[in-house]
């Protein structure tokens, strides 16, 4: 067995990551170390509690994290403040736990000599124009638009110097944006199915004219098992699906599968350097290691995404009155 620690194992994409761990690979003995912040739910691993072992504790806390990491052969590394708009309202829970935390994980790693896959994001390299075709790849600069984007990027910066320097066996992926169950209402795509759910107007920033690639939640942590298995140690991978689509058409889709008008959202205030287009060249992971989306019908698995929302107001439900007063004091 394979003892690994996951960091961040209570939010979205880690608690998928769990889940999926025990569906697909029992050759891992999981352990999950988590601070539970607004955005984590030991909920979201109730249907695993059994398999899994769970810790809850910050990844800034040296000794814990030194304990932690004595007894984990491979740790894999969600855990983030990872909303843009929080980032842009106070940035130093960022710099805190994206930065310090890393930091703090890598030299518990140089230490005990445990393999590390470090969770990213493709808006390390900024943003794309909105006309074009161009696409970020492994070797394209980094140039974050936002607290949030530079605190990872600053991240993944700290894992190549500790792999080069004192040669960690690390990883890193680069992910464009998820969706799937268990995501926090306040981010884009659950904030407006509840909001429709809930009867609020959904709110699209801007003209809603920016783009987004969008991915299953399982067709990423699919990806990272396959780093896992057979990714080469110090490279990065980075990771799409190729579907494009801009706020208002993904928009206009929560509308139809929802049942509602074509034309029952509001526009309000753009977020302050709003990155344009994301768009991922993923030819690396697909054909080295063979990786290849299985939601390859972005209407089905958002129709099944909206399912989940519907059926799980009892998990959504205590979160989105917080969540929308902190919006209300955006002004968005
Ligand atoms: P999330 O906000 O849903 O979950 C983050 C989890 O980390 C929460 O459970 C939280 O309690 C925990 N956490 C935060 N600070 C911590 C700390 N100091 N110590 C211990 N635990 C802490 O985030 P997510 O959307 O699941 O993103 C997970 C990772 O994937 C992040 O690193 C993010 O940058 C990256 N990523 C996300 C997306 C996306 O679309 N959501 C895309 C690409 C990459
Ligand atoms: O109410 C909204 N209305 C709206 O138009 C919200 C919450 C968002 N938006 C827009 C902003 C973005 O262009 O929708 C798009 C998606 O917004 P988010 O869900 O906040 O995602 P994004 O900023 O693209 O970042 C996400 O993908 C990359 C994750 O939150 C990051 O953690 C990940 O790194």
């Amino acid at each position: 067995m394979t003892r690994m620690l996951v960091t961040g194992g209570a939010g979205f994409i880690g608690s998928n990551f769990v889940h999926y761990t025990v569906r697909h690979h029992p050759e891992y003995e999981v352990r999950v170390l988590d601070a539970l912040t607004y955005a984590g739910d030991q909920t979201s691993l109730a249907p695993v509690a059994d398999q899994v072992e769970f810790v809850h504790g910050d990844i800034c806390d040296a000794p814990l994290v030194d304990e932690l990491i004595a007894g984990a052969d491979l740790v894999v590394h969600f855990a983030a403040e990872s909303h843009v708009d929080n980032s842009l309202h106070n940035p130093e829970p960022f710099v805190r736990s994206n930065l310090i935390g890393t930091y703090t994980l890598l030299e518990a790693v140089r230490k005990h000599g445990a393999r590390f896959h470090h969770i990213s994001t493709d808006e390390v390299f900024g943003d794309l124009p909105l006309d074009g075709t161009e696409q970020f790849t492994e070797e394209r600069a980094y140039d974050p638009s936002s607290p949030y984007s530079a605190t990872k990027a600053g991240s993944d910066m700290l894992v190549r110097a500790w792999a080069r320097s004192y040669g960690v066996a690390a990883t890193v992926s680069n992910c464009a944006n998820n969706y799937g169950p268990f995501q926090h209402v306040e981010k884009f795509i659950p904030r407006q199915v509840t909001n429709v759910l809930r009867g609020t107007t959904p709110k699209l920033y801007g003209k809603g004219e920016n783009v987004r690639e969008w991915t299953h939640v399982d067709d990423h942590n699919a990806a990272v098992h396959l780093i896992l298995s057979q990714g080469k140690i110090g490279e990065t991978y980075l990771i799409g699906s190729g579907d494009e689509r801009s706020n208002k058409q993904i928009m206009r889709l929560i509308l139809e599968l929802m049942g509602q008008a074509p034309d029952a959202f509001e526009h309000v205030a753009d977020r302050p350097g709003h990155d344009l287009r994301y768009s991922n060249d993923s030819t690396k992971i697909r054909t080295q290691l063979g990786w290849r989306p299985r939601y390859g019908d972005f209407r089905a698995g958002l129709a099944a995404t909206i399912d989940w929302y519907r059926e799980n107001a009892w998990w959504w439900g205590p979160q989105k009155d917080a969540t929308e007063a902190r919006y209300q004091a955006l002004g968005r």
